[in-house]
């Protein structure tokens, strides 16, 4: 794969002039419409309450919970409030909503909780940026008067986190899930198996996590989660509208499961632990049925555990088979991730498998590579989730001077996650086969929430907007200056984040 250069895909521009806009045009990502109410402000007070229609109690305690701790004001959620909750506009889906700020009173319309949760993360942003800090903090609290109504362009907007070449714990994902749905993320696929690591326990399979867990990339300890831990992750991404979709890597990035039961293994040896950082070593025994019984275990306990749709079974980087035995491998694999009811995603090598219409084929390729082999998953009835390498890559660094990430896809600053259209990145994929974007963040440099933070900010919001805004406002000039403005917020919620020279951060 050729490097890119930062300049090969950067639009650098001289640093915005233009006065501030009201912060109602400041929302990330960018709403569908924004009306203006000059000189109408509304203000949260001492004796403000929040009031929510039945279905939507839940996201009322969340709003209290991110206003509470900056303001200090006791926002009970009460009958009368001045801010309510409303769930009476099916017309707005499952994730819209419609935002009204008057003089007196803030109300979000929406016909799902989602869509009410969804309309929370942009009145957070309309608040000053204090409101993140969780320290009591003078005010005022205003909210510009106006009107925003706001629905996403793709159903499918997603996150990816690996958990097997560095292991994070359960509180360092819910942390990332809250960071994610600020942006009206949805999905979190976790990647939980890979050479240098099994990070989830299978029963009747202890070794998995025993042996297979027990270190990561570099060496250290390692971890996993225990089916009870995953099931908290599980339930606290659903608090936040968030719905994990678990990976587990097949059939090659299997190390850590053919070095844990040598039974896995064609010549029956089971190989080390494996600690580095290459790719394409490892494959499960094609020909064995115990690799099939072993898939069924595992695929079986994981989607019992799920509650979303999908289960992705990996399929990339399978050097060590041939393609024949690919095939073969994906033929008996796939009827298994069915069978627990779950629709299959898998990378987009997966495609030469001809997986059935409705699976998900993730597109992680670079300079639209491969556009032709989807254009034909496409046409055989597969939704293609974009990840292109060298544009939603978290990992990635932004520049040679990123002191963390890798760069084999390209470098990639903010006006490269920013500058491209999934509807029209592959060249042959009709705009109606995109399901949605994935930012994946790769973790064979990064060890903790603060590396994932400068990796991730400022480029997930950025990610975040291709998903959900519609075409018409992509703008990298306007991006850039709302962008500026998220940096205080992120301060004054104690998340890191890299101070890009594109951004005219305050
Ligand atoms: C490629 S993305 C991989 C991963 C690496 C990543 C590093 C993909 C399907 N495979 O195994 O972690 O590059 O950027």
């Amino acid at each position: 794969t050729g490097v890119l250069t930062a300049g090969a895909l950067s639009t650098i521009t001289p640093a915005a002039t233009a006065a501030p806009e009201s912060p109602l045009h400041q929302v990330i990502p960018a709403p569908e419409t924004v009306r203006e109410a000059p000189d109408v402000e509304f203000a949260l007070t001492a004796e403000s309450a929040i009031t929510a229609d039945p279905g939507a109690n839940d996201v009322a305690d969340y709003l209290a919970g991110v206003l509470r701790p900056s303001t200090g004001f006791p926002l009970p959620v009460a009958e009368g409030g001045d801010v309510a909750l409303r769930l009476d506009d099916a017309e707005l889906g499952p994730a819209g909503y419609r935002l009204e700020v008057t003089g007196e009173a803030v109300t979000l319309h929406a016909g799902a909780a989602e869509g009410l949760f969804n309309g929370v993360q942009t009145l957070r942003q309309l608040l000053p940026a204090a409101i993140e800090s969780p320290q009591v903090q003078p005010g005022p609290w205003t909210v510009p008067g106006g009107e925003i109504t706001d629905r996403p362009r793709y159903e499918h907007r997603a996150a990816g986190l690996d958990v097997a070449r560095h292991f994070f714990d359960v509180e360092q994902v819910k942390r990332y899930i809250d960071q994610i749905a600020r942006y009206k993320m949805n999905f979190l696929r976790l990647h939980l198996s890979d050479d240098q690591g099994w990070r989830i326990q299978i029963n009747d399979w202890p070794r998995l996590t025993e042996h297979g867990g027990s270190t990561s990339v570099g060496g250290g300890p390692g971890g996993f989660y225990t089916q009870q831990d995953y099931s908290e992750i599980v339930a606290y991404a659903e608090s936040r509208h968030v719905t994990i979709i678990p990976e587990i890597d097949t059939p090659g990035h299997t190390n850590a499961a053919l070095s844990s039961y040598a039974e896995l293994n064609c010549d029956g040896v089971a190989p080390p632990l494996y600690t580095g950082i290459e790719v394409g070593f490892s494959s499960l025994c094609v020909d064995k049925d115990i690799t099939y019984e072993f898939l069924d275990d595992v695929i079986g306990q994981i989607a019992e555990l799920t509650p979303g749709p999908y289960l992705h079974i990996g399929g990339d980087e399978a050097d060590a088979t041939t393609d024949e035995q690919y095939r073969a491998f994906m033929d008996r694999a796939l009827p298994i991730v069915e069978k627990h009811g779950k629709t299959a995603v898998g990378w987009h090598e997966y495609a030469k498998a001809e997986p059935q219409a409705g699976s998900v084929v993730q597109y992680w390729g670079v300079e639209s590579a491969e556009a032709a082999e989807m254009a034909a998953a496409a046409a055989r009835g597969n939704k293609i989730l974009m990840s292109p390498a060298d544009r939603s890559y978290l990992d990635m660094k932004y520049d040679e001077s990123t002191e963390l990430g890798l760069s084999w896809a390209a470098f990639i600053e903010v006006a490269d996650a920013y500058g491209w259209d999934p509807a029209s990145h592959l060249p042959g994929v009709p705009a109606e086969s995109v399901l949605g974007v994935e930012a994946p963040m790769w973790t064979e440099t990064l060890e903790n929430s603060a590396h994932l933070e400068t990796m991730a900010f400022p480029r997930l919001p950025a990610i975040a907007e291709i998903g959900w805004s519609p075409a018409a406002t992509h703008d990298w000039e306007s991006f850039r200056t709302r962008l500026a403005e998220q940096g205080p917020r992120w301060t004054a919620a104690g998340i890191g984040f890299t101070r890009s020279p594109q951004i005219p951060w305050p």
